[in-house]
């Protein structure tokens, strides 16, 4: 079976999942062969030379030339948060299995209707949390899945950067809320709530506090999406910043957990800290993205004086995926979660198998999200089910 790629947008996500469509067939063994069909990218000679660098056959101007032709399969989304919704519903409907970027889209209505265009087509679709695909995260849900937690009483989530601490930083379109949706709510809690959701359960209520810590950012130079710390945007008109700078929930679980997640891009010194804390009756589980390939465990059911946590180094063989890279103690790094979740993608698509997660989760996290805006204006609880 070949399955042919057609990617909308390129810069780091383009690099991540252009380096995931070139390396699956070479160490994940499935009869599924990867071709870089095109790139999307209204801008003919970026998209040129990006193609020639990661060895896509062709360029389209056009994202809906691209979904139209009869020689793509997938469609890999990569665009801004705002177009998500549009070009997946155009993808499906013509037939297309759809890989989208998260945040999934603005609004949980919009990815409901995502959701629901997915089940009426049939199609195979990937909302793309890659951590849920780091081995020591999938390590940790087979762990509390084979009850070595017990009764789970917490899950204490943060996600913290700190690339926009500069107030130089330009008004991209991440701090805009009609392209974003959201700031570090959106942005980063997204996951943060997809791993919650994966290791602990459904969310019922949300309390929170958004915060704007810079209200005003000088305009992006032409064109600037991302920006190279000390770039000058010396006299470039300053425009509202419409989303937050850092968001703290606090959370009530179905299964009667309560915790926490905090989310932030002034969190000096962290540079990409997505982590989780999970008490359980029975022991706790701690994980780092910064340090990805660890697994800290506390084990309360034996040898009570030398009890403490300890660091489960997630490079064997038998822990998840790791077979397909290197022997023990050879680490891994972000770039192998997208690999991961890719060639689970393809198996989904071969064996007409389900993938997750998927649009209906995307509605399930963006419903958190907006309950926690909603709290954060009203001063109140927010409970899930009143988004509807
Ligand atoms: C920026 O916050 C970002 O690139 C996120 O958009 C990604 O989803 C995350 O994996 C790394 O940080």
């Amino acid at each position: 079976m070949k399955l042919n790629i057609g990617i909308i947008g390129m810069g780091f996500m383009g690099r991540a999942h252009s380096n995931a469509w070139s390396q699956l067939n070479k160490f994940f063994d499935t009869d599924v062969e990867i071709c870089l069909k095109a790139v999307a990218c209204r801008d003919k000679a970026r998209g040129e030379a990006f193609a020639k660098k990661w060895g896509y056959e062709s360029v389209e101007t056009d994202w809906r030339a691209m979904i139209a032709r009869d020689d793509i399969d997938v469609v890999d989304i990569l665009t801004p948060t705002y177009a998500h919704k549009e070009m997946a519903v155009e993808a499906m409907k013509a037939g297309k299995h759809v890989i989208c970027e998260k945040p999934c889209a603005l609004t949980w209505q919009e990815c409901h209707e995502m959701a629901e265009v997915a089940k009426e087509t049939g199609v195979v679709t990937y909302l793309n949390h890659n951590y849920r695909r780091v081995p020591a995260v999938a390590l940790a849900k087979q762990m509390i899945e084979e009850g070595r937690l017990g009764t789970i009483y917490h899950y204490c989530g943060k996600y913290m950067q700190e690339w926009i601490m500069d107030e130089n930083f330009p008004l991209t379109w991440h701090l805009q809320k009609e392209a974003a949706g959201a700031g570090p709510l959106y942005d980063l809690g997204s996951h943060n709530v997809d791993l919650a959701r994966y290791l602990v359960g459904e969310p019922t209520a949300v309390q929170a506090s958004l915060r704007t810590i810079v209200k005003e950012r000088p305009e992006a130079s032409a064109g600037a999406a991302t920006f190279s710390a000390g770039e000058s945007t010396e006299g470039n008109a300053k425009k509202p910043v419409t989303v937050d700078d850092a968001a703290f929930l606090i959370l009530d679980f179905e299964n009667g957990a309560i915790g926490s997640m905090d989310t932030s891009r002034f969190a000096a010194g962290r540079k990409n800290f997505n982590c989780f804390e999970i008490y359980g009756s029975k022991g706790a589980l701690c994980f780092n993205l910064e340090r990805m390939n660890e697994l800290q465990y506390y084990d309360m059911t034996n040898d009570v004086d030398h009890q403490g946590y300890r660091p489960i180094l997630v490079t064997e063989g038998s822990h998840p995926y790791v077979g397909a890279w290197w022997p023990q103690g050879h680490i891994i790094g972000y770039e192998h979660t997208f690999v991961h979740a890719f060639y689970d993608f393809v198996e989904a698509v071969r064996t007409g198998g389900k993938m997750t997660p998927d649009f209906e989760d995307g509605e399930k996290i963006t419903k958190v999200l907006q309950a926690a805006q909603i709290s954060d204006a009203e001063g109140r609880k927010v409970r899930i089910d009143e988004l509807k």
